[in-house]
């Protein structure tokens, strides 16, 4: 088994600097060692180079599309090179890990991973829904917007730097899972009631326990004929609580223990069907010191436990 790791350190969908060095702190902290440990072989691609937005940059038509996605050109562009990349390691059938880099990052992503295993189920895990459009996101951040990029609810022809997302797969609702909700938009809460798309908030967690959570989001992943789909795991630092992971862009207490974060991830390796691995919004210079190592080594540690680290 392979593993293609995907330095993917764009940070331009959400407005805090260092998001950027996410992918650099992670690999930091041991992670090829880990991995090699685990007995994958890794094929270390590197980190990708993201052009800098500027002034000239094409913005949205506001005759077209009422709201705001900041920085789209950049994060278009940045997002095709991901695709690229990714791509390149699914169709030679190689576990993707890609390390961001600020969630909008999984539209390159997981767009690449459908174009090579088009019925795969998708588990986001996140604090938030990541759902938006320009016109239901309050922010115009990207990084709000890769699941509502990826079920088709923005024409890409109308946001300057993804014509290209037009020729990609769209994600059906059913393909996705969340878990660990509990900061939804307004316009977000309807798309999942309008869309029907299984989500597990902190409610949830609390009312049946991770384990049972975990369960349930695996087997709402199944085909219709029955058989498990390949998974994807987008796993959003701020899933887990600030105590536990502070040092992450968008903070909301209330989140996910050490524990529980852990769970998740070695569920998802279980199945034996997890294919492909984001692992985002990881921000060393909003908490500087022991709290982002900390936050770095748990993103490390998730990584791992997806992978096949086990504690027995
Ligand atoms: C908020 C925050 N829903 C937005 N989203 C974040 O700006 O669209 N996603 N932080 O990870
Ligand atoms: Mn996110
Ligand atoms: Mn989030
Ligand atoms: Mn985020």
């Amino acid at each position: 088994k392979t593993a293609s790791i995907i330095g993917a350190p764009m940070s331009w969908g959400q407005p805090r600097a260092g998001t950027d060095q996410g992918s650099q702190i992670l690999r930091a902290c041991g992670l090829e060692d880990n991995l090699l440990a685990l007995e994958w072989r890794i094929d270390d691609k590197g980190d990708l180079e993201f052009d800098e937005p500027t002034r000239n940059d094409p913005a949205i038509d506001p005759t077209k599309v009422q709201g705001l996605a900041k920085n789209c050109f950049t994060v278009g562009k940045g997002l095709k090179k991901i695709h690229d990349r990714v791509y390149e390691a699914a169709k030679e059938k190689e576990f993707a890990l890609i390390l961001g880099g600020d969630h909008s990052l999984s539209a390159g992503s997981v767009s690449a991973i459908l174009r090579a295993r088009p019925d795969t189920g998708i588990i986001w895990v996140d604090a938030h829904g990541d759902l938006n459009t320009p016109e239901t996101s309050p922010s115009g951040n990207m990084h709000g917007m890769p699941l509502g990029l990826m079920l088709g609810l923005i024409d890409p022809t109308l946001l300057p730097g993804f014509e290209w997302f037009k020729d990609v797969p769209k994600l059906n609702p059913e393909q996705i899972v969340f878990v660990g909700l509990r900061d939804l938009d307004a316009g977000e809460r309807k798309i999942i009631r309008d869309h029907k798309i299984t989500a597990f908030s902190m409610h949830h967690v609390d009312r049946f326990g991770i384990g049972n959570v975990m369960d349930m989001a695996i087997e709402s992943l199944r085909k219709p004929d029955g058989s498990m789909r390949p998974l994807h795991l987008s796993y959003d630092i701020d899933a887990v609580d600030p105590e536990v992971a502070p040092s992450t862009g968008t903070v909301v207490r209330g989140g996910l223990n050490f524990r529980e974060a852990h769970y998740v991830a070695e569920a998802v390796g279980n199945t034996g069907m997890l294919g492909s691995m984001d692992l985002v919004e990881v921000n060393p210079k909003l908490a500087p010191g022991p709290e982002s190592e900390m936050t770095a080594a748990l993103g490390m540690a998730l990584i791992s436990s997806a992978m096949g680290a086990r504690i027995i």
